[in-house]
């Protein structure tokens, strides 16, 4: 008799079973609410556990180093042909592994080891991979960084001129991965101008927002343009280069050889899924949701006296500054986390806590959109969230919010049509 491919891994390996089998349950009986996270469509899930595991595939379509690979060339030619429909760019490359490997092969495309990047600060919203000395791009690149104004959280412009100014970058890396409100492309490219400096934009965050037109668009100002494919954009785990057609030739050699060998087949034909479903109007309005939804839980967290950087948000996600509380970042997630509510703590700008304690979290409505939840579901978070802040060491009120959170979760599940 024919077996489906759980009931091998069932019978192979009990173990990652179990743990497959309990993930899916957490998922489905939690409140996802990191900014960075979604649920995909069971049709990607089916393309990243296909056989196109199986292939190895360096090169490029047509410019395999192996036999064997005219039928995986069909599939990262759609996902690359979806990708230039979908965002309108000049050439895509979808083999990068993550974005951290997207901002890799562009920097390595783009710069030599010493040269002069300014990027947005890690501890004011932006990423590793733009120049945190943690990070391969700190060690291998002469970052300067620009942040947030103190007054009101909002991007500095005036900091990215004057630091571009003094620094004379040969890239300016503008886009984050906690800025709750809309990036100008256009002013950046403005500066970029003025200086003789590239423009790389890391729209990870907001792609999919992007590719609905509910952001301005930074393709036209940007030499290069990065993402993950598993944010707002809802594909798989991974990541992908856009560029002008100028820098396409240095991109593909950046992403391999340069900086990958193999690149994930069974990934790139979940990518093209994920970009064909991207193309769909529903896609646009579930994009226009999750604005919404994020719009509404701001102004319930806003009104039950929470502080949130920037005052708000425009896009998927918006931050909350807990000093006024009294609590940390660490502590309201454990908390939350108590509560079957799941975010991150996160570093408000000008934090003095440290990174692993932080005085905010991070909170998006991506996974809670594509499960279905609405503006009344956003009163209701924000109604728990206040509540769980209130009473962070009373296992009481943690235990019956998550009561509440599993019912509420039962009536919108994330896969009910699937086995
Ligand atoms: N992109 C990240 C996030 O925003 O969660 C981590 O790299």
């Amino acid at each position: 008799m024919l077996k489906t491919a759980k009931q091998f891994l069932e019978e192979a390996d009990p173990e990652i079973s179990g743990v497959c089998g309990r993930e899916r349950a957490r998922q489905e009986e939690g409140i996802e609410l990191i900014a960075s996270e979604n649920v995909v469509h069971p049709a990607v899930l089916a393309a990243a556990g296909s056989v196109l595991t199986n292939k190895y595939a360096e090169g490029y379509p047509g410019a395999r180093y192996y036999g064997g690979c005219e039928v995986v060339d069909e599939a990262e030619t759609l996902a690359v042909a979806r990708a230039k429909a979908l965002f309108g760019c000049e050439h895509a490359n979808v083999q990068p592994h993550s974005g951290s490997q997207a901002n890799m092969a562009v920097y390595l495309a783009a710069l030599k080891p010493g040269d002069s990047v300014l990027a947005m600060n890690l501890s004011h919203g932006g990423h590793l991979t733009h120049g945190a000395s943690v990070n391969f791009s700190g060690s291998l690149y002469r970052f300067v960084h620009y942040g947030v104004r103190r007054e009101d959280g909002v991007l500095d412009m005036e900091d990215v001129a004057r630091k571009a100014a003094e620094s004379r970058p040969k890239l300016i890396v503008c886009g984050a991965s906690a800025y709750p409100r809309e990036i100008d492309a256009r002013a950046f490219r403005a500066v970029a101008d003025s200086v003789g400096a590239m423009l790389m934009f890391d729209i990870a965050h907001i792609a999919g927002l992007v590719a609905a037109k509910l952001h301005k668009d930074p393709v036209p100002w940007c030499d290069f343009v990065t993402t993950t494919t598993h944010k707002t954009l809802r594909g798989p785990r991974g990541g992908m280069i856009m560029c002008r057609g100028e820098h396409a030739k240095a991109i593909d050699k950046a992403v391999f050889p340069g900086v990958q060998g193999g690149p994930l087949m069974h990934v790139i034909a979940a990518k093209a899924v994920a970009f064909k479903l991207a193309l769909q109007p529903s896609f646009v309005e579930y994009q226009r949701r999750v604005v919404a939804n994020a719009a509404a839980l701001a102004h319930g967290l806003i009104t039950r006296g929470f502080d949130l950087v920037a005052g708000g948000t425009d896009n998927h996600m918006m931050l909350i500054d807990l000093r006024n509380k009294g609590l940390t970042g660490r502590a309201l997630e454990q908390a939350l986390g108590r509560a079957g509510i799941t975010v991150n703590k996160n570093a408000v700008p000008f934090d003095t806590e440290k990174p692993t304690v932080t005085s905010g979290v991070r909170i998006g409505t991506p996974a809670v959109t594509t499960r279905g939840f609405g503006l009344s579901e956003m009163e209701q978070i924000a109604e728990w969230i206040g509540q769980v802040a209130e009473h962070v060491d009373d296992d009481g009120v943690t235990s019956s919010i998550r009561a509440s959170v599993k019912a509420l979760c039962s009536r919108y599940p994330l896969y009910a049509d699937m086995e």
